[in-house]
């Protein structure tokens, strides 16, 4: 919420929103969650702080703190000038760069709501996302030889909505450029948002449904960002490398670019996760720290038998955003960094990490532990009643940085949130007697066979063991006897391997038989979402007859 005379027009960003209930916002308050400051300080004080020190790297350029701070000021007066400002809501589209940085920073000034869209997402989220929040506006960036991006704002145009600006980072033809905006004049009025409101929008991760709006407030992602850094332990030496889509919320603000910049580090702005593309990176700016999501970290563990320059400056290696496999943990500790960091985070909020200095055997088998002492966990049956220490079961959390709904979303708030506030995560989670969290499964990611429930995860990480396969998922297809049959989506190195041998590797696993594959689908790469993860719808699309 914007203070009184900033007070946004009806049909405003801050429709839909629901906050934190007044009495547990006030206790966050004093036991120091919060702090009161706007996203956008976050770049204010480090540039007060280290105004010389480099801020961000990409490609084409790169600015100081201080260069960051002038450019994200004369970003928000170009912005101004469109009549883009408080109450709006703008989806940004831009690929990992310098400019990425300018626009969030630019937008907050403006008073904004920026909408992080990620590079993958295409005509249908991007419809969905004008349709839930009205946006006025939409920054896109160019992929030279790629992805249209102007074509589909062009199309997005063209449909019944409030769009009115198409700002394009690169060849804008007849719309706006972005360059353009960023030359804007005058320095902006300094804005003092309510801190307990919406600063960004992030899109949810989940792989079944449309995605979601997940407003995440000033004070909650300032806490998120900052308390992430200090755990992750980031100074102003700290190189950090955006290899994720950066407006996810994992590379984002767990540290992220966020938490590096709030900690006067430098980011530096990949384009290219490949192991080739991304060390060559680590290397030019010797970078510190980053984020992967399993699939790359184990690509890049593997690269290292065959890359020259593997990384040596990599301090933390943090793996999240799906389960990494314990065999993969410890392949990677050996071969990039012994500072793997497991997290297991969410868009809506509660973040888990393992800490730098746990021992060996809880950062490769453990999901680790909640960011915050008054993160709030339950893990329940299908009753809803908690289940006992180390049984399995779903995870329902609240806490000083988790939301309390999403964006305009009332259908799905009643399913995914309880009458006192927690969110449903949907993760079933087993706890141990030291408050570490292994991910055991999705509650929806089970295979119903024949009576059976089969968890797709359990055999997923079986298969996985097996030297030549690098990457498998199993789905359920329906079938007339079973109801659904098992079907493995595996990638093999080299020569697929035959039903038999499989059977015998799993056999001598202890996999019960009714757990196993019914058939096998060797696939040359398994399909992934916008941030890298495999997506099992569209698995389960390309094998339904
Ligand atoms: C992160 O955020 P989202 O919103 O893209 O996806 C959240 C979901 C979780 O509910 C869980 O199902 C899965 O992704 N997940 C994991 C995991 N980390 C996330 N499942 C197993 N093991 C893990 N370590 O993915 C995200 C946000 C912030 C930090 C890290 C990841």
């Amino acid at each position: 919420m914007l203070s009184a005379e900033d007070m946004p027009t009806p049909g405003s960003a801050m429709i839909g929103f629901i906050p934190f209930p007044p009495h547990r916002a006030s206790f966050y308050r004093e036991a120091g969650y919060w702090a009161g400051q706007p996203l956008d300080e976050i770049l204010r004080s480090s540039a007060r702080r280290w105004p010389d020190h480099p801020a961000v790297i990409d490609d084409a350029e790169h600015f100081t703190y201080a260069e960051l701070d002038q450019r994200a000021d004369a970003a928000a007066a170009g912005l101004l000038s469109l009549g883009i400002g408080a109450g709006d809501c703008v989806l940004v589209q831009l690929p990992n760069s310098c400019q990425f940085a300018v626009a969030l920073f630019g937008l907050l000034r403006t008073g904004a709501l920026p909408v992080l869209c990620l590079p993958g997402h295409r005509d249908a989220e991007l419809a969905h996302f004008l349709d839930v929040c009205d946006a006025t506006a939409i920054i896109v960036g160019t992929d030279p030889g790629g992805f249209d991006y102007r074509a589909m704002a062009e199309r997005l145009l063209q449909r019944p909505n409030r769009l009115r600006h198409v700002i394009v980072d690169g060849e804008a033809g007849s719309h706006i450029s972005w360059s353009q905006v960023c030359a804007g004049e005058g320095q902006p009025p300094r804005l003092r948002p309510d801190s307990s409101g919406p600063a960004v929008l992030l899109v949810s991760g989940g792989t079944t449904g449309a995605p979601k709006l997940i407003p995440r407030t000033h004070d909650d992602y300032v806490y998120n960002a900052t308390a992430s850094a200090a755990l992750c332990r980031l100074t102003s030496d700290d190189v950090y490398l955006v290899a994720l889509p950066a407006g996810h919320n994992f590379p984002l603000a767990c540290p992220g670019l966020l938490g590096a910049m709030s900690a006067g580090a430098t980011v530096v702005f990949g384009r290219d996760p490949s192991p080739e593309a991304a060390f060559a990176t680590i290397a030019r700016h010797g970078v510190t720290v980053t984020a992967l999501v399993p699939a790359l970290a184990r690509l890049w563990a593997q690269a290292c038998e065959w890359e020259e320059q593997i990384p040596s400056t990599l301090r933390v290696l943090q793996v999240g955003g799906a389960k990494l496999a314990a065999d993969d943990a410890r392949h990677i500790r050996s071969v990039l960094t012994p500072g793997l960091q497991q997290v297991f985070g969410m868009a809506e909020g509660l973040l888990n990490y393992t800490r730098l200095d746990d021992p060996p055997e809880l950062i490769d088998n453990t999901q680790g532990r909640p960011l915050a002492e008054d993160d709030e966990l339950r893990i329940v049956d299908e009753a809803g009643d908690e289940v006992p220490e180390g049984e399995p079961g779903e995870l329902l959390v609240r806490g000083p940085y988790t939301i309390n709904g999403y964006f305009r979303a009332e259908a799905e708030n009643q399913r995914s949130f309880t009458l006192d506030g927690f969110y449903r995560s949907g993760d079933t989670v087993r706890r141990m007697a030291n408050g570490y969290l292994e991910v055991t499964g999705r509650v929806k990611d089970v295979i119903l066979r024949g009576g059976e429930t089969v968890s797709a995860l359990d055999l997923e990480s079986h298969l996985l063991t097996h030297p030549r396969i690098s990457a498998a998922a199993a789905v359920g297809l329906p079938d007339p006897y079973l109801g659904e049959k098992i079907c493995a989506a595996v990638v093999f190195r080299g020569a697929p391997v035959g039903m038999t041998e499989l059977n015998e590797h799993l056999d001598a696993r202890g996999v019960a038989v009714h757990c196993r594959p019914d058939m096998v689908a060797p696939m040359p790469a398994l399909p992934t979402t916008a941030v890298g993860k495999i997506d099992k719808r569209s698995i389960v699309a390309q094998l339904q007859p």
